[in-house]
C-alpha cells in the first residue's frame, strides 16, 4: 500500500469532492490535501469550513489554467510561501492528483455543451501534462455513462471491458477524458488509474440531482417531478462507499487499470420517487410528471466484481432506505446552504418543461 503525502483533489468543493477531502481528512491522518476548484455554481468554499487547518489548503483556480497548474504541482512551489495549510505549517511537495472537477450534469450538457468540453476535456489535458511533467499518480474519478446503456429489462451489467457508447454531452466528454488518461498512461508512463461509478446519493449533492431536487422541492413547498414514466433504472450507491473507492485504488491499485464502483443499487426512478415521498409522509402518487431527457439512457447497472476480488472493496451503506433518510434529515437540516440555488435551479427547469 501506497500513502500519499500530499494529494491535489481538483473540484473538492462539489459533491463527491467535498466528501472525499473529509474520508481523506479522517481516514489518512498524515496526509495533506489541497483542493482546486473554480467555484463555478456547482462549487462552494464552505463545504470544507472543518477541513482540518494544519494540514488543508483551498486554492480558488480553474484546471484548465495551465501555468497555475503547472505551478501548484511543481516540487519547486515548497519554497514559495503559498505552500502552507490554512494555518500556516508548510506542505510537503504533491505527489498524486485525484481528479473530480467536472461539468457533472446531463441537463445542463443537453442546453450548452461549451463547459463540459473545456473543464472535462482540456480541463484533464491540462491535469495529465503536470503529472507527466512533475511524476504524480492520477487517479480519475469517472462515471459509469461513459458506456451507454442497457435494455429496461435486461440482467446484463457493465463491466471494465464493455465498449464505451456514451450518449449526451456531458457522458461524451466524460468518455474523451478517460480516452486521454489511458493514452497518457501508455504513451508516457504516467501512474494512472480510473474508476467509472454509478449514481452517487449522500450529502452537499446539487439541488439539480435527481434525489436532492426531490427532497428540497417537497421541503420547500413544491411537488416531485418525475421525467417521463420514471422506469429508467440508475445503479445507487453511497458516496462515502464510492470515495473508499477511489482511495482503496489510489493506494493499493494497478497502475493503467480502470475499476468499475457500484453497490448493486439498481432502482428505477420510480421506486426512488416513492421511497422519498413516504419517507417525508406523503402519498406515494404525489408527484408531477415533467418532460422527459432528449435522449435519455434507459438502464446502467455495474459488475464491481474486479475491485472487490482485486482490492477487497465492498460497499458499506447497503441499507438504502436508512440512508435515504439520512439525506432527507441533512438536507432539512441544512436549509441556509441549498436555498440560495433552489430558485434559480427550478426557474431554468422550468424553462425546459422539466
Ligand atoms: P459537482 O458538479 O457537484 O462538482 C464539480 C466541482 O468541480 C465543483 O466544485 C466545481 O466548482 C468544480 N469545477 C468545475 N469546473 C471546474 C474547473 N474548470 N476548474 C476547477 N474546478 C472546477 O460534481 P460531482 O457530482 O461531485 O462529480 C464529481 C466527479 O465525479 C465528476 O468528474 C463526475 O463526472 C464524477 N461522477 C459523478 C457521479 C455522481 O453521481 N454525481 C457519478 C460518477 C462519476
Ligand atoms: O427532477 C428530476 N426528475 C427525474 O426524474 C431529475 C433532475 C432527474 N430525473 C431523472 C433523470 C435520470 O433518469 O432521474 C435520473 C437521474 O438524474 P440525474 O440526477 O440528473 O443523474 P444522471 O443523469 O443519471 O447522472 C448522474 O449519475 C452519473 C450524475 O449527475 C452524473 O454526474 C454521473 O456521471
Amino acid at each position: 500500500e501506497w500513502i500519499p503525502q500530499h494529494v491535489l483533489i481538483t473540484g473538492g468543493a462539489g459533491f463527491i469532492g467535498t466528501n472525499l477531502a473529509y474520508y481523506v481528512a479522517e481516514h489518512f491522518p498524515t496526509t495533506a490535501i489541497t483542493v482546486l476548484d473554480a467555484l463555478t455554481y456547482a462549487g462552494n468554499r464552505s463545504n470544507l469550513d472543518a477541513m482540518p487547518a494544519d494540514r488543508f489548503r483551498f486554492i480558488h483556480g480553474d484546471i484548465c489554467d495551465a501555468p497555475r497548474v503547472d505551478a501548484i504541482c511543481s516540487p519547486e512551489s515548497v519554497h514559495n510561501s503559498s505552500s502552507v495549510a490554512q494555518d500556516g505549517h508548510s506542505l510537503p511537495p504533491i505527489d498524486a492528483i485525484i481528479h473530480c472537477a467536472a461539468e457533472s450534469h446531463n441537463d445542463n450538457s443537453i442546453m450548452n455543451a461549451a463547459p463540459f468540453l473545456r473543464t472535462n476535456v482540456d480541463g484533464t489535458y491540462v491535469l495529465l501534462e503536470a503529472a507527466r511533467k512533475y511524476d504524480l499518480r492520477f487517479h480519475h474519478m469517472s462515471t459509469d455513462e461513459v458506456y451507454g446503456d442497457l435494455p429496461v429489462d435486461s440482467p446484463e451489467k457493465f463491466t471494465e471491458s464493455s465498449p464505451y457508447h456514451p450518449s449526451s454531452p456531458y457522458s461524451a466528454s466524460k468518455a474523451a477524458s478517460d480516452h486521454l488518461v489511458r493514452a497518457w498512461h501508455r504513451t508516457y508512463g504516467v501512474r494512472t488509474t480510473i474508476s467509472n461509478c454509478g449514481n452517487n446519493y449522500g450529502p452537499w449533492q446539487h439541488v439539480e440531482k435527481f434525489i436532492p431536487r426531490q427532497i428540497t422541492n417537497i421541503l420547500s413547498g413544491r411537488r416531485a417531478k418525475l421525467y417521463g414514466d420514471g422506469e429508467e433504472v440508475r445503479d445507487w450507491i453511497h458516496v462515502e462507499d464510492h470515495c473508499a473507492a477511489v482511495m482503496q485504488i489510489l493506494t493499493r491499485g494497478t497502475l493503467g487499470e480502470t475499476y468499475l464502483v457500484g453497490a448493486d443499487g439498481c432502482r428505477s426512478n420510480i421506486e426512488v420517487l416513492h421511497d422519498i415521498l413516504t419517507s417525508m409522509g406523503l402519498p406515494e402518487n404525489d408527484f408531477d410528471h415533467v418532460r422527459n431527457r432528449p435522449g435519455v439512457d434507459r438502464k446502467y447497472a455495474l459488475d464491481a466484481s474486479k475491485i472487490e476480488r482485486e482490492l477487497g472493496w465492498r460497499p458499506q451503506h447497503t441499507d438504502f432506505a436508512a440512508e435515504l433518510k439520512n439525506v432527507v434529515r441533512w438536507y432539512a437540516d441544512h436549509r441556509d446552504w441549498w436555498e440560495p440555488d433552489k430558485d434559480a435551479t427550478e426557474t431554468s427547469y422550468a424553462a425546459q418543461g422539466h
